[in-house]
């Protein structure tokens, strides 16, 4: 398999991800060895580049963990070479239509199911010759719902042939509902929002994930019902720890 990922998420088993902004692979190593069952590395709003994107998925193929892509946008050709790069999957920013969702899918799937062109160079030499039958099978697809028209489409959406589940961006979310971008999406309409997107999702079969900052807001997402839920960015976790050590010291 690609992964065990999907085995696992279909034991209903709850997946915890790491989030990658930092370029140069080092913070990917740190991240897999802490023992994240999965790491994106973000090449949407990270530091780390279409460049830089095979270098950080050998990092990471040095860990235990699975890695995905979160690509910029829904551009067919960068899905297709994150996936032929070695993603096991792809989180797709700002699906807000049952027509950009079935486009999402197209690109990341092989004829007969979609458009994918064949060409998977580093993913063969990775999961095995064998990559082109069992791609489609265990390619995970993950769609954003991180604005307010993703939320009125959500069912069309989540009627999409192909897709794996959706990923819930809060902060892009909670900018669109409110006017104001915050991660904490148990902040005023959000919330509601943001429980039923999980409910509706597992109701459909299919696995809803969403980013967050740390541990707090990923153990209320899984309360939720979430199941693949990020919880930490290398960026994040650093400046975070690197403020925890100096406030101590300079308390007065
Ligand atoms: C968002 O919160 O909008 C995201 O895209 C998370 O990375
Ligand atoms: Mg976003």
């Amino acid at each position: 398999a690609l992964s065990r990922l999907a085995e696992r998420f279909a034991a209903g088993e709850t997946v915890l991800g790491g989030w990658l902004h930092l370029p140069g692979g080092v913070s990917a190593e740190v991240m897999g060895h802490a023992g994240y069952d999965i790491l994106t590395v973000d090449l949407q709003h990270g530091l780390i580049g279409e460049g830089g994107l095979v270098a950080t998925l050998e990092a990471i193929a040095a860990t235990p963990a699975v890695p995905l892509v979160r690509v910029p946008w829904l551009h067919p050709p960068d899905l297709m070479r994150a996936l032929d790069a070695g993603a096991a999957g792809v989180i797709c920013p700002m699906i807000d239509t049952p027509g950009q969702a079935r486009a999402l899918v197209h690109a990341c799937r092989y004829a007969p199911e979609g458009g994918r062109s064949f060409g998977p160079t580093r993913a063969r030499m990775v999961y095995g010759d064998d990559y082109g039958v069992r791609a489609n099978r265990e390619t995970l697809v993950f769609a954003m719902i991180e604005t307010a028209g993703a939320v009125g489409n959500l069912e069309a959406i989540l009627g999409t042939p192909g897709l794996s589940g959706v990923f819930v961006g809060p902060g892009d979310l909670s900018l669109s509902l409110t006017g104001r971008a915050t991660l904490d999406f148990r902040q005023g309409d959000t919330a509601g929002i943001v429980a039923r997107i999980a409910r509706d999702t597992l109701r459909r079969g299919l696995i809803p994930g969403i980013f967050t900052p740390g541990a707090e807001l990923a153990r209320a997402a899984i309360d939720l019902g979430y199941r693949f839920v990020t919880a930490g960015s290398d960026l994040a976790l650093l400046g975070g720890a690197a403020r925890a050590v100096l406030d101590e010291l300079r308390r007065p």
